[in-house]
Order: C-alpha cells, then sequence, then structure tokens
C-alpha cells in the first residue's frame, strides 16, 4: 500500500517541521507532499529544504493563497497521477497528531474507502481547545448531520485517509468550496456516491504556534453550503418520486 500524507500549508514556518519530523519517524514508509500557498512567511522555501534533505518529502507550490480545498485538490491530483493508493489529509499545526496515522490506516487497510479521524466520537477528544471552538464544531456537524442526512460524528474533521479508488470515483472537478466547507463537502460526495466512511477515535491537540486561518467568512461559506446542498438533495429526491 503506498501512502502520501498531504499537508497544506500557509505561514507555518514553525509548526512544518516538527509535525513532518513527527511524521517521518512516525510513518517511515509515507511519503509527505506540502502543498504550499506561497506563504510569506517562507514556509514555501522551508519545504524546499525539507524536500531536498528527503527524497521521500515532496513540495507543490502553488501561486497564491486560494483556500484549503483547493490545496487538496491540487494534491489529490498529484498523488492519483502517481498512482498512491491512500490520500491523507493532514494539518501542518500538529493539530493532527503524526503518531495515530497508523490507526486511520489500519481503518483504511480493513476496507473503508474513506477514513475520518474524529473528535467526537467515543474515545475523541480535544486538547487546549476554547469552548468556542467547540461549539463551531460541534455545531457544523449537528448541521451538516440535519441538513445532509449524514450518520457521522465529526463531519468538518480534516484528518482523514481516502482510498485512491474513493478519489477517482467522485467528481473532483465540480468541488469548489474554499475553507472548511471543502470537509463537508467531500464528505457529502463520498458518501451519495455509496463509499464506506469509518471514524476512528482521534486526539486532536491546538495548535501552539502560529495562527489558525478559521474566519466568519469561511464559517458563513461552510453553513449555507450545507442548508443549500441538503436542499438540492431533498428536491432532486422528491422530483424523482414524482416523476416516476
Ligand atoms: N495551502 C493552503 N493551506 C492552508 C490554507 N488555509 C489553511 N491552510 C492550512 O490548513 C491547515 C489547517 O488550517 P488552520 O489554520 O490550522 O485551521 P484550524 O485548525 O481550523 O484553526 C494548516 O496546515 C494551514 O496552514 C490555504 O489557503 N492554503
Ligand atoms: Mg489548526
Amino acid at each position: 500500500m503506498r501512502v502520501l500524507t498531504i499537508i497544506p500549508t500557509y505561514n507555518e514556518l514553525e509548526s512544518l517541521p516538527k509535525t513532518v519530523g513527527r511524521l517521518r519517524a512516525a510513518c517511515p514508509e509515507v511519503d509527505v507532499l506540502i502543498a504550499d500557498d506561497n506563504s510569506p512567511d517562507g514556509t514555501g522555501e522551508l519545504a524546499d529544504r525539507l524536500s531536498a534533505e528527503d527524497a521521500n518529502i515532496h513540495v507543490l507550490h502553488r501561486k497564491g493563497k486560494e483556500g484549503l480545498g483547493a490545496a487538496y485538490l491540487a494534491g489529490f491530483a498529484w498523488g492519483l497521477e502517481r498512482g498512491y493508493d491512500v490520500l491523507v489529509e493532514m494539518d501542518a499545526d500538529g493539530s493532527h497528531q503524526p503518531e495515530q496515522l497508523p490507526r486511520l490506516l489500519q481503518a483504511s487497510e480493513a476496507g473503508a474507502d474513506l477514513v475520518i479521524g474524529s473528535r467526537w466520537v467515543p474515545g475523541g477528544e480535544v486538547v487546549n481547545w476554547p469552548l468556542s471552538r467547540k461549539l463551531i464544531s460541534r455545531t457544523g456537524s449537528f448541521v451538516s448531520r440535519f441538513f445532509l442526512g449524514l450518520k457521522l460524528r465529526d463531519i468538518t474533521a480534516g484528518y482523514r485517509a481516502y482510498k485512491a479508488s474513493t478519489l477517482r470515483g467522485l467528481d473532483l472537478g465540480a468541488v469548489d468550496s474554499v475553507g472548511y466547507g471543502f470537509q463537508v463537502d467531500m464528505t457529502f460526495r463520498t458518501a451519495r456516491a455509496g463509499f464506506s466512511i469509518t471514524e476512528v477515535p482521534i486526539t486532536f491537540v491546538e495548535r501552539e504556534f502560529g495562527e489558525s486561518k478559521m474566519s466568519g467568512s469561511i464559517i458563513q461559506e461552510a453553513g449555507v453550503n450545507v442548508v443549500k446542498w441538503g436542499l438540492a438533495a431533498r428536491w432532486e429526491t422528491l422530483r424523482s418520486k414524482v416523476g416516476r
């Protein structure tokens, strides 16, 4: 099983080397792709240095800040072209602990088309998050569950393992969510295409260095889209019933 972990970065100078170092130590057989959006703080150049020292580390330089979703889509395309079997999503800031990646990979190997590292299943937890972030996360999952009919606990989660066959079975060209809505969008598409989704508990640790890129407009984009997708899907179901 060839595994590629994609790490999107925007101004992660302090966090990136720690995360990559931990990942290489915890899972030496896993390749790494850093997808940097031309970070002003020089994260892209740092990524080049890491890559020059280690043949398993690769870098994708993008021209500017286009959001997490666009960076992952570019990373998926890079990995699929090169024949990887599993594509992992991991934040650069240490929130997604590299030492827990084997758990995700085990579930993937056991057959899950998509594995979600989940904060909100038994055994999962969040360390050092303020109540406000917990509320946003849980509300995001609740609203997504309600409108999209998904029976999952952590729908906005960003620590994931996709089988290549799952990504090949989705119309990735149609995904245009910029921020965190991307995770919900991808989950909904994966479920609707009939792929299996497994949640495994993780301990999510709030970043120590750098700043979060989460913003009000990102939350708003995600919220508006979730309601829109949910209503569109119900309308489709209704129309096909009436048409029959
Ligand atoms: N390439 C790229 N990476 C991004 C962008 N926005 C966020 N990221 C990265 O995505 C990961 C998660 O973002 P973060 O700010 O930690 O969000 P939070 O954990 O929800 O607060 C980090 O590795 C960020 O550097 C972006 O526009 N482009
Ligand atoms: Mg973070």
